[in-house]
């Protein structure tokens, strides 16, 4: 899981976003954010980094990321979900925090940990198992500076209207 995945985008090769979970048991929720990114052809990374089980691994990575390439971080973690909140802590770069749904706790615990973060540390904390909205928002982070990542969103966002109205038409008939 480890290494640049995403697919090849226009402008770059190193990846851009940097997708990190607290444990494997995140990917089947994170993959929805990497399926998005490669849809619209950003590049990125994802990777397993816990705050609590390899503390050292997650300082190492934060620290890292801007000199790596990376311009957004997208950090997935369920229960005491701590890893978007220090990633934020040691980076520069945006974080988007996903909080993982839960089997006790339904992932309200997860979305509290990431949610109330103290003044001066943010972290865009999207809906519970909302991985897909992360690599979205990633994107759109990018899109601001990047033009051709801009025109992909404007893209996407047709095909999502276009989707809609193609049922509002079928409803009507
Ligand atoms: C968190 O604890 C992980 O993000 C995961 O959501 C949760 C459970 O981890 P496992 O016990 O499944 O490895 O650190």
């Amino acid at each position: 899981m480890t290494g640049s995945n995403g697919h090849a985008s226009i402008d770059a090769a190193v990846p851009q976003v940097g997708i990190i979970m607290g444990s494997d048991s995140d990917l089947p929720v994170m993959q929805e954010a990497a399926t998005v990114l490669r849809e619209l052809g950003i590049v990125f990374e994802m990777t397993i980094v816990s705050a609590h089980r390899t503390p050292r691994r997650l300082y190492r990575y934060a620290e890292d990321a801007v000199a790596r390439g990376l311009r957004v971080i997208i950090a997935g973690a369920g229960g005491a979900a701590h890893l978007p909140g220090m990633a934020a802590a040691i980076t520069p770069l945006p974080v988007i925090g996903v909080p993982v749904k839960t089997a006790s706790l339904s992932g309200q615990d997860s979305l509290l940990s990431i949610v109330q973060m103290p003044a001066g540390v943010p972290v865009a904390t999207v809906a519970i198992n909302g991985a897909r909205n992360a690599g979205i928002l990633a994107a759109q982070i990018l899109g601001a500076s990047d033009a051709v990542v801009r025109e992909r969103i404007m893209h996407f966002k047709q095909a999502l209207e276009a989707s809609v109205m193609a049922k509002v038409e079928r409803m009507a008939r």
